[in-house]
């Protein structure tokens, strides 16, 4: 019988619920949850593809101890006893941990108690630092509190959305889809996208700002100035609820109109129409991510939002709210335990003796912290100078992720100790792991996981676990009792650490804390397995429902009000004439982070295959960088190489580069080893949206696609990036000059035994090579290789790793690298659930298909997730503008 799961996805902070299901031979299929209140059955095209991305290839089955296997008993001593002498001869700050929003709440509550409580450090920080802490910072310094106001269904019910650095059509797919399918079944509702770029999501907009890289704290001054002129504005809230309005819109009316088009770059019109939807729109959401987050200003954009929402008093009400989405599945549930190094424990701040003194006594801890640790650029400073240590690294990979990421890896080289807890054998951090412990993945592991609307959700386990491979709380509590602490880190379940975790969270919590969760802190075993998804806080002796905060005030400070904060305007733009590009980074639909998971999905990786920078076409041609050319990319800090995809969607002067390829997947794509390691001020998160670099041409002398059935290593080309195929690899390359042999180097990288002999031809003149290598009927791998940027058809390509040549004529097209007569090449794709191409929907178009619904009904493309909906309204625009020219 099948076995069905009720689980989360473990990827975006949306989360959605998921439900496993296992056949009797083990396989596993997943779907959307029905019941689920995040997605209602939904899921967008990473969720849909979880199932491909649990096999065990390339796992850490067994902990390793400098390269070598080792029992989890050497292995768990010897980080005990490490980080035990270290803290004995150099203090407790000269450890340190760095974990991840990809944690569960119980094994950050784990690692949070260890640190804070018994080593007696707050050098514990995450991989939120480069992601929410902005909005954190932002949050306490107007609310008194971390409290994300609203509800998902606020952004259903709103007329006004806002949507302020905000990929929500790639990066909150399934919220996106409430937001497209409310607006359909409502049209007159606007939707306002802030993005400098014009991205997927701009398509949806009745509005796109592409706004000047961080002008976001003028755009809304001027809107605090602007409403406070107009009915919208109101009197009473701003009087009884909060404090310093007076001096916040002094400081908005300071910027005259053109300062504003100035700080802003957009026109007027715009201007004016934005602030007038505003005005007039009771019911407004404003959604803001990693575009406010992510920047020197990222803490005033976001409380220069907040203030306009407080002084219309348009918060904790249906449709109404500052929204900041958070971005990993529990980012939510690492600040609610305190896992960010300036907070304590359960929303408790660091700095407050009482805080501390109550923490202490629940925890009945030898020692506690007391003062804030070192956020995650100054901790691997001070990993870099040796302040640190020992370090243990939990599900996060900062060799990619981090700003200055050449740095990063410098530290980690020059480590006396560190640990790496992570599901794979090789990532571009794990290379650096004196102690490599195996985790348990998602599938495997128990716990739970709180989303961007406070909604508490369950985390379970449907697969064995592999090898040897354990939880982290249980890593995280092993060496707790190694280092003495034995009572306190006896935790037998995840369910256990949870009730604990509630407990505390109630704990002479009259309400005067946001975060109230005890109705849980009696939770056993049993009520743990059988939990719902719930909203907190959930007191004692309280139901489930959906909580707002704010509508009647009730703000965190002690006076009970919030504050406006008096943002000011700092400048923005970091170009000069040897760095004149504002690079620009962040996400692609298809692909997670640094690509451990959804780099293992063929399907996944069809949608894009390699690393590129977005450049505007008149930059490209003022550098010379022809469209599919290659580009290098330079900061004081390190270079990247990609693809140059120019398009006007980008907007001059900027470049942007996705952040996820690393060095597993391309020779120099890590577009982290860019980035400066500049930190907003108040929150200590890097800006990782706006670095001063210089583009240039990276002239290659051959341009080269492979395709291969297997994952060629090593490989000896000036530029590379790979991909997973179905049925194998693909590759893009380039050369600086060819090789002595190409055949000899086809055998070498991609393992073709040497009794085969190639199919091919080589054009002497252009330099144009084509070969192929059939074993029997099947392909075993073909190189196409240019001077020029390769024109091969590559689904079409690609598709021929999986199909039979039995006939010649066959075997000649790979060569020709075109489809034989009555064949078609699908092109790139666009639905990765169908693989479905753009040829494909663009022949649907001219063939009378001009709705996303009837070309759905032709092809099947977009009625399974929908992710790609919003690029298939965009092709169909296309070719009817086009036809109609
Ligand atoms: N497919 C996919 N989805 C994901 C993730 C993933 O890796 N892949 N990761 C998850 C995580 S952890 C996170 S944090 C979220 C992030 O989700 P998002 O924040 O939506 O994603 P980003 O692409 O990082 O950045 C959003 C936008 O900010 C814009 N931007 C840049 N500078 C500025 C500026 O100065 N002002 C404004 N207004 N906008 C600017 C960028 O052009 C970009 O389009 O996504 C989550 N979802
Ligand atoms: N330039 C630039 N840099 C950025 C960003 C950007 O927009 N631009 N965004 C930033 C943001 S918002 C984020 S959130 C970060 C994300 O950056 P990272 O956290 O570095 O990215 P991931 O690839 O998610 O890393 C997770 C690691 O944990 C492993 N893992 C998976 N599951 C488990 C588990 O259950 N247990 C353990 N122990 N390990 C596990 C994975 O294999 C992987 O190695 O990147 C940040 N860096
Ligand atoms: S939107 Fe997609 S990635 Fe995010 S939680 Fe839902 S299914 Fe997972
Ligand atoms: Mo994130």
């Amino acid at each position: 019988m099948p076995t069905e799961t009720r689980t989360t996805c473990p990827y975006c902070g949306v989360g959605c619920g998921v439900i496993a299901t296992t056949d009797n031979k083990g396989a596993v299929s997943v779907r959307g949850d029905p019941d689920h209140p995040a997605n209602f059955g939904r899921l967008c095209s990473k969720g849909t593809a979880l199932a491909e991305t649990i096999d065990l290839d390339g796992r850490i089955l067994h902990p390793q101890i400098d390269g070598q296997r080792a029992s989890w008993d050497a292995a768990l001593d010897l980080v005990a006893s490490h980080f035990t002498e270290t803290i004995a001869e150099h203090g407790p700050d000269s450890v340190a941990f760095y974990v991840s929003g990809q944690l569960l709440t119980e094994d950050y509550y784990v690692a949070n108690k260890l640190m804070k409580g018994f080593i007696g450090s707050a050098n514990i920080d995450t991989n939120s630092r480069l992601c929410m802490s902005s909005s954190v910072a932002g949050h306490v310094r107007a609310f008194g509190a971390d409290t994300v106001p609203g509800a998902y269904e606020d952004i259903e019910l709103a007329d006004l959305v806002i949507l302020a650095g905000s990929n929500l059509a790639w990066c909150h797919p399934v919220i996106y889809q409430r937001l497209a399918a409310a607006k359909a079944a409502r049209p007159g509702m606007k939707i306002v996208v802030i993005d400098p770029r014009r991205t997927v999501t701009a398509d949806i907009a009745d509005l796109h700002l592409a706004i000047r890289p961080d002008g976001d704290v003028a755009l809304f001054m001027g809107l605090l100035a602007h409403v406070a002129g107009t009915v919208a504005i109101d009197q009473n809230y701003i009087g009884e609820h909060t404090n310093g309005f007076a001096e916040a819109f002094a400081a908005a009316s300071a910027l005259s109109h053109s300062d504003l088009l100035d700080l802003t770059g957009l026109p007027s019109m715009q201007l004016r129409q934005f602030y007038r939807l505003f005005a007039e729109s009771e019911k407004v959401v404003t959604c803001y991510s990693q575009g406010v987050n992510q920047s020197a200003s990222g803490t005033d954009k976001v409380n220069a939002i907040i203030n306009c929402h407080l002084a219309t008093g348009r918060i904790g009400r249906p449709g109404m709210g500052p929204f900041s989405l958070t971005g990993q599945p529990n980012a939510m549930g690492g600040r609610e335990v305190g896992g960010l190094a300036n907070m304590l424990a359960a929303h408790m701040a660091v700095e407050s003796p009482e805080n501390c003194d109550r923490v202490q006594r629940f925890w009945q801890s030898p020692r506690i912290a007391r003062k804030p640790g070192l956020k995650a650029v100054d901790m691997f400073r001070a990993v870099a100078d040796g302040r640190i240590k020992a370090l243990w690294i939990m599900a996060t990979n900062p060799v990619v992720s981090m700003p200055d990421a050449d740095a990063v890896a410098t530290a980690l080289a020059a480590c006396p100790f560190v640990v790496v807890s992570d599901v794979l054998r090789q990532t571009d951090t794990t290379a650096y792991a004196h102690v490599l412990l195996p985790s348990r993945g998602w599938g495997e592991k128990n716990g739970t996981v709180t989303n961007s609307e406070r909604r508490i959700s369950r985390q379970r386990d449907f697969l064995p676990s592999p090898g040897d491979a354990k939880a982290d709380w249980w890593q995280m509590a092993e060496v707790g009792r190694r280092m003495g602490f034995a009572d306190t880190f006896s935790f037998s379940s995840a369910a256990e650490i949870f009730a604990e975790h509630a407990a505390l969270s109630a704990l002479e919590n009259d309400g005067s804390r946001d975060f109230d969760i005890g109705a849980h802190a009696q939770a056993d075993s049993a009520a743990y397995d059988a939990m719902t998804p719930f909203q907190w806080p959930q007191p004692r002796h309280t139901s489930p429902r959906i909580t707002r905060f704010f509508g009647d005030g009730g703000f965190f400070h002690a006076d009970g009000k919030a504050r406006f904060v008096a943002v000011g305007v700092t400048i923005s733009d970091r170009t000069s004439a040897d760095f004149p590009f504002t690079l620009n980074t962040g996400r692609i639909r298809d692909q997670w982070h640094t690509m451990t998971r959804t780099g293992k999905s063929a399907r996944l990786s069809a949608h894009i295959a390699e690393p590129f920078a977005e450049i505007h076409p008149r930059d490209a041609l003022e550098i010379g960088v022809a469209s599919a050319a290659l580009v290098e990319i330079e900061s004081p800090y390190g270079k990247a190489v990609v693809r140059a995809l120019v398009t006007d969607r980008q907007a001059r002067g900027s470049l942007f580069v996705p952040m996820h390829w690393n060095d597993q997947f391309a020779a120099r794509a890590r577009i982290d080893a860019v980035v400066a390691p500049r930190t907003d001020p108040v929150s200590g998160q890097p800006a990782s949206k706006n670095v001063a670099v210089v583009a240039r041409p990276f002239p290659v002398a051959f341009y080269g696609f492979a395709i291969s059935v297997t994952k060629p290593s090593d490989l000896d080309a000036a530029y590379w990036a790979m991909a997973k195929a179905e049925g194998g690899w693909r590759l893009e390359l380039g050369f600086d000059m060819a090789p002595q042999d190409w055949t000899a180097w086809c055998r070498r990288y991609f393992s073709v035994p040497a009794d085969i002999e190639p199919l091919g031809y080589v054009d002497a003149q252009s330099g144009d090579l084509r070969l192929a290598f059939f074993d029997g009927d099947r392909l075993l791998a073909a190189l196409f290789v240019a001077r020029q940027p390769v024109a091969v058809a590559r689904n079409w390509a690609i598709e021929q790793l999986t199909v039979q040549h039995s006939e010649l004529a066959r075997r000649f097209a790979v060569v020709a690298g075109r489809p034989d007569a009555g064949r078609m090449d699908p092109g790139a794709t666009v639905c990765s659930c169908f693989g479905v191409g753009v040829n494909q929907i663009v022949a649907a178009v001219h063939g009378g298909c001009h709705s996303v619904e009837t070309v759905g009904k032709a092809l099947s493309a977009g009625t399974n997730c929908g992710s790609c909906r919003a690029e298939i309204r965009g092709i169909i625009d296309g070719c009817l503008a086009a036809a109609a020219e």
